[in-house]
């Protein structure tokens, strides 16, 4: 490949259709350091299964760009929670009491591991089909699945690909630029197919990304129309320096926290909701809200929303050890359509999971956006249920606590989400199983067992078996439109607990 870069597909692999906003900050952000270079972006995300090689091809044929640059957002998809149907078949098959269910979720299980492996072979073949059609041509790939499993995706992509971990936009300028000096963390399979690792030595300041050109992105970018009635991701920070025990948003962002301007942030959302009449944002950071700092910022970015009048709806990640009345009224003001957080009502599995934070002032935050006003809004419990060190008790004072939310803000806006812990590679939660003889030690994180598979929806017996069979209940009792099957599921677990303690 020359070393100057003229022209850059972008290929977002298939996904369920997510606005593609990490793709779109590195596009928006090569446009602004080098506004010659032509870019397009193609979302094969809306485009049906059968005609994305074809239409590809195509795109590589009339466009010969100099780089192909994919960017990867979930390789191994599968949720432990009842928005993902892998819990269902996991619940089935380990906990239902009929012969016919546990069938038919091995059937169900086939099928999701069968999609499972399609679409990761189908996602390498698009990369094989770049090398064949443009042998020159330097291959790029991106994302968050790649941010996790970057070697794993290096060795399996064709020669003369850099694969990149983390954010993109300071190692993608590298990248245009000849990639003579890399920047940022990456792999790189040479063309004789020699992996060479490097760490990340520079730190991207996010200052310099201002608010995204909209103009330019609907001129690069022609299916950019069709998610503007769903919610579209916008950026305020990256980092997360909290260790919660499940979690790696921290290794994927870093753990320092880094800031957006907030008038570039406001900006940003102002012209998504007054040029293109976007009605609901979600901020995609690790934590909106988290550190006493990012509160700080949260309130910058919602006096900038305000003073902008924006008629957006907002969610995101939420802590709210920080929050005071003020920023609770401003954040209602604002449009907060949800509270979206972690929670254990046990203060014993919020330190047992490094949680960092004490129940007892969350509780009082709870209020407090009681007392400053809020009304319909929803307040979604992501609940790590059952994960390690939960016992009868702490699950009972973890369904107390849920019952004070329903007293405080009306049983109807209180969405209990039955969530257990995903394992996920490099994690401390992975490496207390490991020591506990759970997973081996060797195990593959990508694997393609079912039942290291279902190990991975961590849900231990005894109380595994009590949840599983209380939210199958649940599932077969409740009419979905007029219960929400956390609550019911909350509700059986009471029962249940009732009948062990009586
Ligand atoms: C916010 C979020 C959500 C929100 C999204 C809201 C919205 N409307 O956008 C919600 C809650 C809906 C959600 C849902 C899910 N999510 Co989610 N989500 C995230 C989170 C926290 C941030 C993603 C994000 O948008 N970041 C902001 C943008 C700007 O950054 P980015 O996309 O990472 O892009 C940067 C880099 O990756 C890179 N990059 C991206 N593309 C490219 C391309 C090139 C060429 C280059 C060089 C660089 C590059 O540069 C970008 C800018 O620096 C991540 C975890 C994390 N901290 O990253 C998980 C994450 C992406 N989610 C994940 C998953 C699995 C899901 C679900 C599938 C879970 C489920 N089964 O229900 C669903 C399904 C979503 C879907 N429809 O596909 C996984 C995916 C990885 C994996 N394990 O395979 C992650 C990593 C979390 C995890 N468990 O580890 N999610
Ligand atoms: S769960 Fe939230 S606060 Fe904890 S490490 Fe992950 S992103 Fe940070």
């Amino acid at each position: 490949m020359s070393s100057e870069v003229r022209s850059v597909l972008y290929v977002r692999l298939p996904c369920w259709k997510i606005y593609p906003g990490g793709v779109i900050y590195v596009a928006d952000y090569i446009h602004k350091q080098r506004p010659d270079i032509h870019q397009h972006l193609l979302d094969l995300a809306l485009v049906p299964p059968a005609r994305r090689r074809r239409v590809l091809k195509q795109r590589l044929v009339e466009m010969r760009p100099d780089v192909v640059a994919f960017s990867w957002r979930n390789m191994q998809s599968f949720g432990p929670h009842p928005e993902d149907d892998a819990l269902d078949v996991v619940m089935n098959y380990d906990h239902s009491r009929s012969l016919w269910r546990r069938l038919k979720a091995v059937g169900d299980s086939l099928r999701i591991i069968a999609d499972y492996v399609f679409s990761r072979l189908r996602n390498f073949g698009y990369m094989k089909l770049v090398r064949r059609q443009l042998p020159d041509a330097r291959i790029v790939v991106g994302g968050t699945a790649v941010s996790i499993f970057g070697k794993y995706v290096a060795e399996k992509c064709p020669s003369d690909t850099v694969v990149v971990i983390g954010e993109g936009e300071d190692a993608m300028l590298a990248i245009v630029d000849g990639y003579a000096a890399p920047v940022g963390e990456t792999f790189y399979k040479d063309r004789s197919g020699r992996i060479s690792h490097r760490c990340r030595s520079e730190t991207f300041d996010l200052r310099r990304l201002t608010a995204v050109d909209f103009a330019y992105v609907e001129s690069i970018f022609p299916d950019f129309g069709s998610y503007l009635n769903g919610d579209i991701g916008v950026h305020t920070k990256r980092g997360c320096p909290f260790q919660c025990h499940f979690c790696l948003y921290n290794k994927i962002e870093g753990d320092h926290q880094r800031y957006r301007e907030p008038a570039e942030i406001a900006k940003e959302v102002e012209l998504l909701n007054k040029r293109y009449g976007v009605g609901h944002i979600w901020f995609t950071d690790a934590q909106f809200c988290s550190t006493k700092r990012s509160t700080e910022h949260v309130e910058r970015v919602l006096d900038e929303l305000l003073a902008r009048n924006t008629a957006v709806s907002w969610s995101g990640y939420l802590r709210l050890n920080h929050l005071t009345p003020g920023i609770a009224r401003k954040m209602l003001a604002s449009g907060m359509s949800r509270v979206d957080l972690s929670f254990t009502g046990s203060q014993e599995m919020i330190d047992s999971l490094t949680l960092g934070y004490s129940l007892e002032q969350q509780m009082e935050a709870f209020r407090m956006l009681k007392a400053s006003g809020h009304s319909h809004q929803q307040v979604k419990l992501y609940i790590p249920l059952n994960a390690p060190g939960e016992t009868v008790a702490t699950l009972q004072q973890t369904i107390d606590r849920i019952k004070e939310l329903y007293a405080l803000f009306g049983r109807e806006r209180v969405l209990p989400f039955i969530f257990f812990i995903g394992v996920q590679p490099g994690t401390p939660v992975e490496r207390l199983l490991i020591e506990r003889g759970y997973l081996k030690p060797d195990y593959n994180p990508l694997t393609l067992n079912p039942f290291v598979i279902k190990k991975l929806l961590y849900n231990p017996k005894p109380l595994g078996r009590l949840i599983g069979r209380a939210y199958l209940e649940a599932a077969a009792a409740i009419d979905a439109d007029s219960e929400y099957i956390g609550r019911a599921t909350i509700d059986i677990i009471e029962r249940e607990l009732a009948g062990i303690t009586a």
